[in-house]
């Protein structure tokens, strides 16, 4: 086993249950190997691009590990799909784990394993790979609603730092009934409000219901054409995000013209500051993807709209 250097800040992902439980695990496992608190940041894809990566040492989690994160004294637990090759950082990477699952297994070589994490860390790991096979499915689904529903810091702060209070935590029967009552709903609603942005992405308004589902219930069954799908929705902060879907792969592509990330068919952006409503997104959707590029955008943008559309065009042979 290699040994871990001391982190002088722990970096997670913000938008899911996989990144706050891996955030919280790594921050426990820094208590427990050198007695100090360690500061817990919380990243989306877009602020993550511009962050300095200043510390001379960083515990990062559930980030694409790339060629500047590769410095002596960092330590990358991701399961992203990457080009870059760790020569200065260790980089724990496995495809088929989640990030809190590799977090876990870190935690559970230095005795920080309980039956409580077991199964909190089951649950994030099925939700957070859509392992609809596993009997827990919907079950992990709920959990991983509840920091869809709530918000990465409010639930940190409702816990406590304690992750097993997750476990069985009454809010879950929120989101049972939310996704009983909700769901159905919401499905029927978003199948009829579909629209256009290319003939290869579409985007699906949602009113109630988890987004996530009904998008991938809307590209299982073929509802739909297009073989993206976009969803949209507004923080607190006024930002809008969207999340991008597919089947076959091309939900990254798209979500990279839009300066985003994640995984090759569930990938997520946040759009610029100036776009504030949902209508606001389609309009600004439409333009960029369509190709009509605005002033300021830089040569690399345009080169990297060229080659997604070579490839959105691959695609449609
Ligand atoms: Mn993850």
């Amino acid at each position: 086993m290699n040994v871990l250097p001391q982190p002088d800040a722990i970096l997670t992902h913000e938008s899911d249950l996989d990144g706050l439980v891996a955030g919280v695990l790594l921050q426990r496992l820094a208590k427990k190997l050198f007695n100090a608190d360690t500061r817990l940041e919380a990243w989306n894809y877009n602020g993550w691009r511009n962050r300095p990566m200043t510390e001379k040492s960083a515990w990062v989690a559930d980030m694409v590990f790339e060629t500047r994160l590769d410095k002596a004294n960092w330590l990358v637990v991701d399961h992203h799909v990457t080009d870059a090759k760790a020569g200065q950082a260790q980089f724990v990477h496995d495809l088929n784990k989640s990030a809190s699952l590799l977090c876990y297994e870190l935690c559970q070589q230095h005795g920080l394993g309980s039956p409580e994490l077991d199964r909190l860390v089951h649950l994030s790991n099925v939700a957070d790979l859509f392992l609809e096979e596993d009997a827990d499915f919907q079950l992990a689904c709920d959990y991983a609603s509840l920091v869809k529903i709530y918000g990465f810091w409010n639930l940190h702060a409702l816990l406590g730092g304690q992750l097993e209070t997750l476990v069985d935590h009454p809010l879950l029967e929120v989101m049972a009934v939310k996704r009983r009552i909700e769901d159905p709903i919401g499905y029927d609603w978003s199948k009829l409000n579909v629209q256009e942005i290319t003939p290869q992405i579409g985007f699906v308004e949602t009113v109630v219901g988890n987004t996530n589902l009904i998008v991938h219930q809307l590209l299982e069954r073929q509802e739909t054409k297009h073989p993206v799908l976009i969803t949209a929705f507004r923080k607190s902060t006024g930002s809008v995000i969207v999340s991008l879907r597919s089947r076959n792969g091309e939900a990254l592509k798209v979500a990279e013209r839009l300066q985003g990330g994640g995984h090759a068919n569930a990938s997520a952006a946040t759009l610029p500051r100036s776009v504030r409503t949902v209508p606001d997104a389609v309009t600004y959707l439409r333009q960029t993807l369509n190709g009509r590029v605005g002033a300021g955008r830089s040569e690399e943008t345009l080169n990297s709209l060229a080659s997604a559309f070579a490839q959105l065009d691959a695609l449609n042979k």
